[in-house]
């Protein structure tokens, strides 16, 4: 079965929006595998983001992940990866279709991208990547 790592981030957490996210994606028909809530740490952090180093972004990418605590969770279903990025929208959310995660609940009112509620694995082979580093043994 495939499997995808979801996050709600720190934004998302701090909203309490991880009970709609988790919603959504119940209602869609995937399951969760694993949930954990933490604040997650800078190591694990630059591991994550490893293809994002040296972009502009990078840095208050990591700042703010690391600023508290933020829901992760193993996603399975069929094309599970490519249906969530699906139900996530457009990282923009400003540019996110309504009816997506982003696009229903992204605030636009001057915060930066970093701060888009949810992450998705890009690939089946990035969410094994990154299963390894938040759920290490799963
Ligand atoms: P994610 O990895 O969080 O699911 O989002 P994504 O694939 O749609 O976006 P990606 O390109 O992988 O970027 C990862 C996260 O970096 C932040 N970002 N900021 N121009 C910017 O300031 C910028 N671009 C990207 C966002 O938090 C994005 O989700
Ligand atoms: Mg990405």
């Amino acid at each position: 079965m495939e499997r995808t790592l979801v996050i709600v981030k720190p934004d998302g957490f701090k909203r309490g929006l991880t009970g709609e996210v988790l919603r959504r994606i119940e209602a869609k028909g995937y399951t969760l595998a694993s949930l954990q809530i933490m604040t997650p740490d800078r190591e694990r952090l630059a591991q994550h983001y490893a293809e994002h180093e040296g972009k502009p972004f990078y840095q208050p990418l990591v700042d703010f992940m690391a600023s508290g605590p933020a829901t992760f969770a193993i996603v399975e279903g069929d094309r599970v990866v490519e249906g969530f990025r699906s139900l996530a929208g457009a990282t923009d959310p400003t540019a996110a279709a309504p009816g997506s995660i982003r696009g229903d609940l992204g605030r636009d009112w001057g915060l930066p991208v970093q701060q888009n509620i949810v992450h998705g694995s890009d690939s089946p082979e990035s969410a094994e990547r990154e299963i390894g580093i938040w759920f290490p043994g799963h």
